[in-house]
């Protein structure tokens, strides 16, 4: 037994086994052999009656070691939990904080389940493209139903305590010191026979085998939502079963189902993903800021669109917010847009009234920059004028306390514009939110280039508590999301000029994965929006490659689904885009114009167009240090621009085709269509290397000097 991880003491006849795995118990080599080891001599000990299981720590177990995922285990989570429920004398989990997938299991296997307030349930390994592997999907219909059983595994979501109650998940909450509380329940039901073992229990199973429906509600609700993953078919089936065979069976089939997806592509490319969002969050160099250090209070300038999404995100986090308007109206209007913002929701039963007023409370409209000066974060989210934002700056250096972080919400303009209308240029930062901010979960944390260390970890830190993936960026055009994704853009605008139709590249981009085309997501956002900032950038450069088609359509009126017409056309307010033969005639114009010869594009080549140009700027990004590593690029795709999961990310999924593969394409579109297809350095370089893109790093000496990255631990084999 390896006693780093297990240990084991007797209290008054209770034998209490504590798993120990900092931060949150996962399931790591010899906790579970510590397990079976522990019961069986708690069992045969005479001096014990009864036996706790919990966590070190604040969490019970937050499932299997996912760095352990495609190695070989000599003991599974089936194995153990199985030994739990053989156990003689009654097992009782004691949980607090995390009880995630293989740790919930085991607590299945247990013959009493107590939880602290704090406690958090669930199953999340649909996440990762698996189905729980140590008996869930058998004992967990047989204690809540299938219904809840099938709702906690597909959804893969968290239930606390209160929750976890009334669905029978746990039988009590602790009060007072949780491992004292659960001896005691032990003692209390050490003699109690027979032991109350789940795999036995039947009054769930009888009812639902009346009501068939359960599983054909589930299967339909899966094929509407076409997922990619085989996980959420087999968990169904898997749930099915467990209402018709015994539990040996069923947890045979179970692992037979997970076997199978533990090495799958798409399982693999999910785990990628869990890490690259971990790793992200890091700035090498400095630890995470001391939890006490956070932003414990807010202030937004600016309540449109942007602002009153990001006052939202704060409310929804608890942390008070004022929100900054120049005008009263603009302040109403502002406010009116967060009321219909959270009315939605509690249409959507997404939210109770009385948690509206909770979250409007914790929203105070203000008029005045001194009202703000107190707040522990300012983000400025106006309109994108240079003029506009220094002089915001200018006044919030004026009336924010000192320590305060200086945030911009810009999505273009240079950091160091705004820090240079301060006398603290260390703490101005960007804290670029996606639209809707409320929603979107990237929060790009983007550095100036007097940005101190310090001002990004709190400003990481503070997305990271808002409930975002919070990622790095050195301040550039376009910062790193935006300007890795501009490519792409440029990219499928001339497709068009070159004969391919928007809705044959919204089908080749769907068919990859992505819940919406690009040409329908810029109807939803509108034409206009990016025209606006095309026509600044074809001002500022006289190289700017003009794209004539989207140009065309705003200049004849059509700004996407707000007026009915865009790259497609919509009926009576229904949102469905419908292929319109008048943008068929503009691209058929402005060839004939500009005397653009027209060719079919297979599916391939289109995909291959517009990822592989984004890949190549993303090497450049690292390569010039606006990014720490490359996987800081996936993590923004997936987060900020809707990537398939199950792909990894831009960078995970490149390296499924190989730099050497991308390069020698990027090299044949360079000398077909010049500078825009340039070839990055680093790509050359790992291509020559023949490496892992996804693995790349910032040169050491790209990135701001106190800012150079350490090489990232994890891999996917
Ligand atoms: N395995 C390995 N490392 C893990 C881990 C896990 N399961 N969970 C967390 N970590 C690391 C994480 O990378 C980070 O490391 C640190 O712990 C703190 O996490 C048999 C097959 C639990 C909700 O899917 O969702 O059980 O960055 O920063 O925001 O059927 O982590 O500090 O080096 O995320 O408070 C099922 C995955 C596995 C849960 C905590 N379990 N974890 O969030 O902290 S499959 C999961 C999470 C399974 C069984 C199957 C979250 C969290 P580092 P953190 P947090």
């Amino acid at each position: 037994m390896n006693d780093e991880v297990v240990s084991y003491e007797i209290r008054e006849r209770v034998g209490i086994i504590t798993l120990r795995n900092p931060p949150v118990n996962a399931l790591a080599p010899g906790m579970r052999e510590g397990i079976i080891d522990l019961v069986k001599a708690a069992n045969e000990n005479p001096a014990v009656d009864a036996i706790v299981l919990t966590g070190a720590g604040r969490n019970f177990i937050a499932g299997a070691d996912i760095r352990q995922f495609g190695k070989t285990r000599a003991v599974t989570s089936r194995t153990s939990a199985a030994a739990i429920e053989a156990s003689e004398k009654p097992v009782v989990a004691a949980m607090d904080g995390y009880c995630l997938g293989g740790g919930l299991e085991h607590a299945l296997a247990c013959h009493h389940r107590i939880a602290t307030p704090a406690a958090r349930l669930g199953l999340p390994e649909i996440k990762l493209g698996i189905i729980p592997a140590g008996g869930g999907t058998q004992r967990l219909p047989r204690l809540i139903g299938a219904a809840a059983a099938l709702d906690m595994i597909l959804s893969g979501r968290q239930a606390g305590a209160d929750e976890a109650l009334a669905l029978g998940l746990i039988d009590e909450i602790a009060t007072g010191d949780l491992v004292a509380f659960a001896a005691g329940v032990a003692r209390r039901i050490a003699l109690e026979r027979p032991l109350r073992k789940t795999s036995a229990l039947t009054a769930w199973r009888t009812a639902d085998r009346e009501k068939p429906e359960i599983i054909e509600m589930a299967r339909q609700a899966a094929a509407r939502k076409k997922s990619p993953l085989k996980a959420p078919g087999y968990a169904i089936e898997l749930v099915a079963a467990s209402l018709s065979v015994d539990v040996d069976a069923g947890i045979a089939l179970e692992h037979d189902r997970f076997s199978e997806l533990e090495d799958s592509d798409e399982a693999k490319a999910l785990r990628y993903a869990f890490f690259a969002e971990k790793t992200a969050g890091k700035i090498p160099g400095i630890a995470k800021p001391p939890a006490g250090d956070g932003v414990r209070s807010a202030a937004v300038v600016g309540g449109g669109t942007m602002g009153s999404g990001i006052a939202i995100a704060f409310a929804d986090a608890g942390i008070p917010v004022k929100m900054l308007e120049a005008t009263p109206e603009a302040l109403k209007r502002g406010m009116e847009r967060i009321r219909s913002t959270y009315d939605a929701r509690i249409r959507r039963k997404r939210l109770t009234p009385a948690q509206m007023q909770e979250r409007l409370a914790r929203i105070e409209p203000a008029s005045r920059y001194e009202s703000i000066g107190d707040c522990d974060a300012v983000i400025e989210a106006v309109f994108e004028r240079v003029d506009l934002k220094m002089d915001i700056f200018g006044k919030l250096d004026v009336v924010m306390k000192p320590g305060a972080l200086l945030l911009t919400n810009s999505s273009a303009i240079d950091i160091n514009v705004m820090a240079r209308a301060t006398k603290r240029p260390g703490s101005v930062a960007g804290a670029h939110f996606f639209a809707p901010a409320n929603v979107m979960k990237l929060c790009e944390i983007v550095a100036g280039d007097a940005t101190t260390i310090d001002t990004l970890g709190r400003a990481a830190a503070m997305g990271r508590a808002l409930g975002k993936i919070s990622v790095v960026a050195g301040s550039c055009d376009g910062f790193a999301a935006n300007r890795s994704r501009a490519p792409l853009v440029t990219e499928m605008m001339l497709l068009l000029e070159e004969g391919a139709l928007p809705w044959q590249i919204d089908k080749v981009m769907m068919d990859f994965g992505y819940p919406m085309g690009p040409f329908a997501v810029s109807d939803l956002s509108g034409l206009d929006v990016s025209y606006d900032t095309r026509k600044r950038r074809a001002a500022a450069d006289p190289d700017y490659r003009k794209l004539h088609v989207p140009d065309r359509l705003v200049e004849m009126g059509r700004h996407g689904q707000k007026n009915g017409a865009g790259w497609y056309r919509y009926e009576n307010n229904d949102r469905t885009p419908r292929p319109d033969a008048v943008v068929n005639q503009v691209i058929a114009d402005i060839a004939r114009e500009f005397g653009i010869p027209q060719r079919e594009f297979t599916d391939e080549e289109i995909l291959h167009r517009l990822l592989f140009a984004s890949v190549n700027e993303a090497c450049k990004i690292v390569d010039e240090g606006k990014s720490f590593r490359a996987s800081d690029i996936d993590a923004m795709w997936l987060n900020g621009f809707g990537f398939p999961r199950h792909r990894g990310g831009l960078m995970y999924w490149a390296d499924g085709i190989g730099a050497p593969a991308i390069l020698y394409q990027v090299q044949a579109w360079h000398e077909r269509y010049g500078k825009r297809w340039k070839p990055s350095p680093l790509l050359a370089r790992v291509a020559g290397e023949n490496g892992r893109l996804r693995e790349a790093v910032a040169p050491e000496t790209a990135f701001l000097p106190s800012l150079v990255p350490q090489p990232s631990t994890h891999s996917t084999k």
